[in-house]
């Protein structure tokens, strides 16, 4: 019997629930009530696979609730503000992106929406007109947004637009952003969570930068991509578009929709993404439109390749989890433990996020390694059952990292580590 198996599996999904109650709104579900007080986009996503474990109507509410925020452009951010709350920086009044039917920022996040809304229409939910049109839509911006040139990749403008906010990925790009103008500030992540988990004020500088830069050109897509000081092509977002994309597809032919055009996205999504291999460091990387200069190491997201389809690499990923998980008690740390930047506290630089696991763990399901995805189903249950439902985790000893009772972490409990 493995550790995992030594749990209250029952008192787990009590509490579970309890948290997703606990962070309801009403028709969104905070990611974690004192540090991140609003709705974000792909938590809420996640939300709804969990939600969908013992309320079907509220996991669409979920959904819908995302959707309605949805700007003109197709674009759905990655913040949107419903309510006015003092306990998060930056708000409202820094993004001033008010173009959906509500405030936001002005950024998106993984679109890992059409993926569940597939998952939640197969467990019995029909496909609807509206949610098809609208993802199609914010997919469409995607590729003409953040791949105007039509390269088959997906750019990022903010860290933040990744999900993966704290990477090493980001840290020379990042040195290419003017921070002269951003002036004073006061963080509140910091009333929350230690700083050894959270960004330095150097990365924060930055950020607030991008944002500014965003303000400054009206957040309008054309202006971005021309003018951004950071623009870097993200495996992980790629990899998500094109699975969300065969999803999107799979809707479309439902309902006797043409899926043209989504299915020549998908081929330009699956020849585009040889261009993240790398080589020397063996597996997928991000690199810099700017500069053309590759990441020297793996992350998760190199390991989302099969998620998306992706099979082109299969032994030379598996030996580079098999390289991980000897460094590692727990998989699958967000960057690789045998790097210099690998910290193990610090967000995004080497914890274990249980959504991103849940997605490697399906992608290595689908193509047959289903002892790899098993293993890191296994050691998501064994971080939950001994450090309960936080953000992320210590990949080394398990220790609990980042916000308390978070709802992501509580969703895949109740979907997936937490089931036999
Ligand atoms: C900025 C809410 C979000 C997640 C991101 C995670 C973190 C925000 C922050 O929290 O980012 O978006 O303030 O640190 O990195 O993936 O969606 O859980």
């Amino acid at each position: 019997m493995g550790e995992g198996d030594a749990i209250d599996a029952e008192a787990l999904t009590e509490e579970a629930r309890r948290i997703l109650i606990e962070n309801d709104r009403g028709g969104y579900t905070v990611p974690s009530a004192r540090l991140y007080p609003f709705q974000w986009n792909w938590d809420s996503v996640f939300a709804a696979v969990g939600w969908a474990e013992f309320d079907r109507d509220r996991a669409w509410r979920e959904i819908d609730t995302l959707l309605e925020a949805q700007w003109p452009s197709g674009m759905l951010p990655h913040i949107v503000f419903w309510t006015e709350e003092s306990t998060y920086f930056p708000g409202p009044d820094v993004w001033c992106a008010d173009r959906g039917g509500t405030s936001s920022s002005g950024i998106s996040q993984p679109p890992v929406a059409a993926t569940v809304i597939r998952r939640l229409s197969e467990a019995g939910g029909e496909v609807s007109e509206r949610r098809f049109d609208a993802i199609d839509r914010w997919h469409r911006w995607w590729h003409t947004a953040r791949d105007p040139e039509g390269r088959g990749v997906m750019a990022v403008v903010h860290p933040w637009e990744s999900g993966r906010d704290n990477l090493p990925d980001w840290d020379r790009p990042l040195c290419a952003v003017d921070i002269s103008g951003v002036g004073g500030y006061s963080r509140r992540d910091l009333d929350v969570v230690d700083q050894a988990m959270r960004p330095h004020k150097a990365d924060y500088d930055r950020y607030l930068a991008l944002v500014q830069f965003g303000v400054a050109n009206d957040w309008d897509d054309e202006r971005i991509a021309l003018g951004s000081p950071f623009r870097v092509a993200d495996p992980g977002v790629t990899a998500i578009l094109l699975r969300a994309e065969r999803d999107l597809a799979w809707m479309g032919r439902t309902l006797g929709r043409d899926v043209t055009v989504i299915e020549e996205r998908i081929a330009r999504l699956e020849t585009g993404f040889e261009q993240f291999w790398n080589p020397a460091a063996g597996t997928y990387c991000s690199f810099d439109l700017l500069t053309g200069a590759m990441a020297e190491a793996g992350t998760s997201a190199s390991f989302l390749a099969p998620y998306a389809g992706v099979t082109d690499h299969l032994d030379e990923l598996v030996d580079e989890l098999t390289a991980w998980s000897e460094r590692c008690r727990f998989l699958v740390p967000s960057f690789d433990p045998r790097h210099d930047a690998f910290e193990p506290l610090r967000y995004w630089r080497g914890p274990v996020w249980s959504m991103v696991n849940f997605l490697i763990a399906t992608g290595l399901r689908e193509v047959g390694h289903c002892h790899w995805a098993e293993r890191i189903r296994s050691d998501t249950r064994a971080l939950i059952g001994r450090s309960g439902m936080p953000e992320s985790f210590d990949p080394v000893d398990g220790g609990p990292v980042g916000g308390p009772r978070f709802t992501w972490t509580a969703a895949m409990w109740l979907a997936w580590a937490g089931r036999m």
